[in-house]
């Protein structure tokens, strides 16, 4: 039988079976895959996180997990081509298809999911969604709570219906999720936690999107001090947000980003977490294994500019002569859609460039992309800073 499905095309052989007893239950963490990221700017970067959205897909199929979790930020924004939504839909309904619907994906929304700037206006209060489209379709189960209900009632069960729903159970797993609670969520935690069903039959995952302060440098979070609570109901805090990964006290876990958002998120450790949960003499017993997705390749290049250029050609030139010999090592017979062709990051340091040549970026990328096998630059000045005392305009 003839089949477009593209898992059924890339993964016929490698599918790991489920495990169908009660007592086993593994599942995929993911977070922040920022869909529709880059589409503007560069296709071929643009299709770089529909890949990475696949092959955590892949993940699930080669581990036969139990379900998937998506800690928000699943889209980059709410701006999405059409060609690009259509992709992942795709991908949803082929992977539906191909697991006849018994791996479910599992999200919430992150900040980026309802977010838009347009005009200066946020539009997140209207409550929209590419998620929400893609839960009325039936491809993913997205969680929210009713957060202005009573605290027994904030999590109904997912009703798949009214696709509707704050929590859901797999075999002896709950997951509980909101939405983006906004930058203070502690207010709503202790809501939360009282409506968090303590059973020790049961094994309680929490999905949440935001971050843990001191996890990154200079990023604001959530003291730890004030999620301690809720340790004694939720097994595992499943996170998002902040898109380098970490792990606290063995419950708190947070993946990263699945591709490069931005050039820093190249720097740190991402990845999407493989957790089994089995239970052994009335206790839970978490493995947790970590996999790196294959991500798009960065290089990073400095050129010195030694004196002020005047001319732009010849700055150009200086660039693409630098750049000749720097790249040579780099492979031109590979195709742009294969993530070894890198991101250049080129830095200019030195002398700043007269007023008069002042550098086009888009023009000096577009020519370094028509010259090198790169499938983008990102162009960083950091000129000397040159103090004018009243000398040098005497001399000058
Ligand atoms: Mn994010």
């Amino acid at each position: 039988m003839k089949t477009d499905n593209c898992f059924e095309l890339k993964l016929s052989n490698t599918i790991g079976l489920k495990d169908t007893t009660q007592n086993i239950v593994k599942f995929i963490h993911a977070s922040d895959i920022h869909l529709g990221a880059a589409q503007y700017r560069n296709e071929y970067r643009a299709n770089d996180f529909i890949h990475a959205f696949r092959e955590i897909l892949e993940l699930a199929l080669t581990h036969g997990v139990d379900f998937v979790l998506l800690g928000g930020d699943v889209f980059t924004s709410l701006e999405i081509l059409p060609g690009q939504l259509t992709k992942i839909v795709k991908i949803l309904k082929d992977f539906k298809e191909f697991t006849m619907g018994s791996i479910l994906i599992i999200a919430i929304e992150g900040n980026h999911d309802i977010r838009k700037f347009s005009r200066g206006i946020r539009f997140e209060r209207r409550g929209q969604s590419w998620l929400k489209l893609l839960n009325s379709l039936g491809l993913i189960v997205l969680l929210d709570a009713d957060l202005e209900a009573p605290s027994e009632v904030i999590f109904p069960p997912y009703d798949f219906d009214t696709k509707k729903g704050g929590k859901i159970q797999i075999k002896n797993v709950v997951i509980y999720g909101t939405r983006y609670l906004g930058e203070k969520p502690i207010s709503f935690l202790s809501k939360i936690r009282k409506a968090i069903v303590k059973n020790n039959a049961l094994y309680n995952v929490l999905l949440q999107h935001f971050g843990i302060e001191g996890q990154m440098e200079n990023v604001p979070g959530v003291k730890l001090e004030d999620i301690q609570h809720l340790q004694h109901r939720v097994n595992y805090l499943a996170l998002g947000h902040f898109h380098k990964q970490f792990i606290i006290g063995d419950w708190i876990y947070n993946p990263g980003s699945s591709e490069a958002v931005c050039s820093m998120d190249n720097s740190f450790k991402r990845g999407v977490f493989l957790i089994e949960i089995s239970k052994e003499l009335q206790e839970f017993v978490k493995k947790a294994k970590i996999f790196r997705l294959i991500n798009r390749k960065y290089i990073w290049e400095t050129i010195q500019l030694n004196f002020e250029y005047r001319n732009k050609n010849n700055l150009e030139n200086f660039i693409i002569n630098k750049l000749n010999s720097s790249l040579k090592y780099l492979n031109c017979n590979i195709n742009p859609s294969n993530p070894q062709m890198p991101v250049l990051l080129l830095l200019l340091k030195g002398k700043e460039p007269s007023k008069l040549c002042k550098i086009n970026e888009k023009e000096l990328r577009r020519k370094i992309c028509n010259l090198f096998p790169v499938v983008d630059v990102r162009i960083y000045n950091k000129f000397e800073i040159i103090l004018r005392t009243l000398d040098n305009y005497i001399l000058a």
